[in-house]
């Protein structure tokens, strides 16, 4: 199971970490830490450090509410930080739903979008086909960011996310994207109520069927929060326990923000199950992660 990207073919059949670094003031978790484009820099060589395989790079929040940024403000926050993560020797993802901003992103050879909004835009499709290797993650969700919490009514909540998600992935394959780069997001916190997130993770195996690679996001989320009582600080146990449960329901790629605890998670997890690696892949840092 590999996943094309520009640059690199990831290696799923073990799971991968993509570390977060959010170029924001108002991420819901660490809006404002990395913050400036040294400091976003000096975070992406520490999670490259902790082990990740790939780095997540945003420059607009998509929490429930979170107000809109205009793209000169998202690229102005996340440019100086792509010129340098591209040059670490790890596959670079852009976490935006703009398509000027994929586009600048891709001219600069970035490896994937990350678009939470499934290149519904109009020209996203034809843009990243115009990009013949650029790997490309495919999220469910409902409205924007400032509607989202509004649209969680659903009749079959795990059908619906996957008729979505078969439905987008159809549409990049008729535009022209290959198989082999697209990876699926049932897109947790995403226009769904917290028992939502959870009745989706236990049919998330479901998803499989449509014969894509699955990304997840769990880190540190309000549901997690609303079933331990912890304050988005405080739930780094939550967001391990949810990673893991999701490795076990089909999940290849793991978006978190602490790096470090996720990878030693995966090795115990690894360990206790005893198969997923294969012979000879390094669960340490991120050399057996990709060719090039
Ligand atoms: N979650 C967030 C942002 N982007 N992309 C994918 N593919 N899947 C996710 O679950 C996902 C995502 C929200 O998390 P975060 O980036 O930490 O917060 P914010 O949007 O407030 O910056």
């Amino acid at each position: 199971m590999l996943w094309q990207t520009t640059r690199f073919v990831l290696d799923l059949r073990r799971p991968r970490v993509m570390g977060i670094v959010n170029v924001t003031p108002d991420s819901f978790s660490d809006g404002g830490a990395h913050e400036g484009g040294a400091a976003a820099i000096a975070h992406c060589e520490r999670l490259l450090l902790e082990g990740a395989d790939v780095l997540d790079v945003g420059g607009e929040s998509t929490r429930p509410g979170a107000v809109a940024v205009d793209v000169q403000t998202e690229w102005r926050r996340i440019e100086p930080v792509l010129r340098v993560a591209l040059t670490l020797g790890v596959p670079v993802s852009v976490d935006t739903r703009r398509v000027e901003v994929m586009r600048r992103a891709l001219d600069l050879g970035v490896d994937i979008i990350n678009d939470v909004q499934a290149l519904t835009a109009p020209g996203a499709l034809e843009l990243l086909a115009g990009h013949p290797s650029a790997g490309v993650c495919l999220m469910h969700m409902r409205g924007e960011p400032q509607t989202m919490a509004t649209l969680c009514d659903y009749q079959d909540l795990c059908a619906e996310v996957r008729a979505y998600l078969a439905e987008r992935a159809a549409a990049a394959r008729a535009a022209g994207i290959e198989v082999a780069r697209i990876v699926l997001d049932p897109g947790y916190g995403f226009a769904k109520t917290p028992e939502q997130n959870w009745e989706l993770l236990r049919g998330q195996r479901g998803l499989l069927a449509l014969g894509y690679p699955l990304l997840v996001g769990w880190s540190r989320k309000r549901a997690l929060g609303e079933l331990t009582g912890r304050a988005v600080g405080e739930r780094l146990p939550g967001s391990l326990a949810a990673a893991l449960a999701a490795v076990s329901h089909g999940a290849r790629v793991l978006r978190v923000h602490d790096v470090a605890a996720t990878v030693d998670a995966l090795k115990v997890w690894a360990a206790a199950a005893g198969s997923g690696l294969g012979e000879n892949t390094h669960l340490s840092g991120n050399t057996g992660a990709c060719s090039q």
